[in-house]
């Protein structure tokens, strides 16, 4: 691609950032409170507008709820307006509650699964209320230990739940389908892989798609094999972006492994959906545990900035011509060729197209809004984890 047309498709890229990003977070084993720390829901729509005023490419931010609860959704709209952004896709949480110790939808307590249900439908509502077009379900359902419950009927709960949901939602929603392959759950997850997550889509129609969180897979999956299954099949709803060393690690995306990333991009490109009309979503699922949350964000919305520079680069003309004479090495070359382009003058012109800084994480540092929020907000929320 011309590098104007790469300069161009740059500046259109959508990056949602999540709500829980900018709260406290940890691990288990503790949750680290950092000064700046957004109180509710609007704080963390404030944060994430900053993080959209340096980046140019940020302009929506995903919620969870109850997590980002507030009493006039109608309201945080508003303000989010006001901030210059807009609010994302909602995540319902069936997870945090004891009645879910032994799953929510998916739960072999039929009021509980209708609890569950509830909070879903309730989250269709939101989802309207909010101005958002995603409603985004990751469910932490399945089992510890063999025989604990029937995988078969557990699938049959689950595909009643999804089949009502999906019933609620008007016509312009897009429901995305999360899978896991482990974790809460030790033996089985209900919504373990993208397969399972695309028969279910299949059964319930054209508005269920697939989200595919980077950090969801084993070990040495192939990750850019599953997009471009899923793309071909139009059921490739959006992404979770983050990077992990070893489980669901949820650190900064492009940070473990930028050529991963790199090479889930090119398959983007070469399928033409890497910008907002592709319908693909582009969202950030991380937390931020010991590094600064807004420039940890700001930094990982540059890394899939990067990465996409890359990707655009590759010369498509001369590995169609490699690819048909079966010419291996030179069609390797061509890839590792963009990959090793430094694109961070190229991003750099980009921003100034947008109008905005160059210089992303040092325009955040001299702005003065760290120092702000340090002084303004005493007792930031936790995240939700931990809480
Ligand atoms: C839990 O694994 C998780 O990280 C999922 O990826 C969800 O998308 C996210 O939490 C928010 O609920
Ligand atoms: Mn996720
Ligand atoms: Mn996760």
């Amino acid at each position: 691609m011309h590098t104007d047309q790469v300069r161009a498709t740059l500046a259109r890229q959508h990056i949602e950032t999540p709500s829980w990003a900018y709260g406290n977070s940890g691990t288990r084993f503790k949750v680290f409170a950092q000064q700046g720390i957004p109180r509710d829901a609007y704080e963390k729509v404030s944060d994430a507008a900053t993080v959209h005023r340096f980046t140019g490419v940020a302009p929506s931010v995903a919620l969870h709820v109850p997590w980002d609860l507030v009493d006039d959704w109608g309201k945080l709209r508003a303000h989010a307006e006001d901030e210059g952004v807009s609010l994302g896709a909602v995540n319902p949480n069936t997870f945090q509650e004891d009645e879910y110790r032994l799953g929510s939808v998916c739960n072999p307590d039929p009021a509980i699964r209708r609890k569950a249900l509830d909070h879903l439908l309730e989250c269709v509502e939101i989802t309207q209320q909010v101005g958002s077009k995603h409603l985004s379900l990751w469910f932490a359902d399945g089992t510890n230990y063999p025989g604990q419950d029937s995988i078969r009927e557990r699938q049959d709960r689950l595909s009643e739940a999804l089949a009502a949901t999906y019933a609620a939602m008007p016509e312009d929603m897009t429901m995305l389908v999360e899978y896991k392959f482990f974790e809460p759950a030790f033996y089985h997850t209900d919504l373990p892989d993208w397969g399972t997550s695309l028969l279910h889509c299949l059964h319930l129609g054209p508005q269920a798609k697939v989200l595919v969180d980077t950090g969801h897979h084993a070990p040495g999956t192939n990750i850019e094999m599953i997009v471009t299954t899923l793309l071909r099949e139009g059921r490739l709803g959006g992404f979770h972006f983050n990077s992990r060393f070893y489980a669901d690690d949820d650190l900064m995306v492009g940070s473990a492994d930028p050529f991963g990333l790199f090479r889930i991009m090119f398959e983007l490109v070469q399928s033409d959906a890497v910008t907002p009309d592709a319908g693909v979503a582009f969202m950030l699922d991380q937390c931020h545990n010991i590094e600064a949350k807004i420039p940890a964000q700001i930094r990982s919305v540059m890394n899939v900035q990067e990465a996409t520079a890359k990707a655009l680069l590759v010369d498509l003309d001369a590995l169609r011509e490699a690819r048909a004479s079966g010419d291996v090495l030179r069609a390797n070359g061509l890839l590792m060729d963009a990959y090793a382009t430094d694109v961070r003058p190229l991003l750099a012109q980009v921003r100034e197209d947008l109008g905005i800084d160059p210089d992303p994480l040092a325009a955040y540092a001299a702005s003065g809004y760290q120092q702000r929020i340090e002084s303004e907000r005493v007792g930031g929320a936790a995240a939700g984890w931990g809480a």
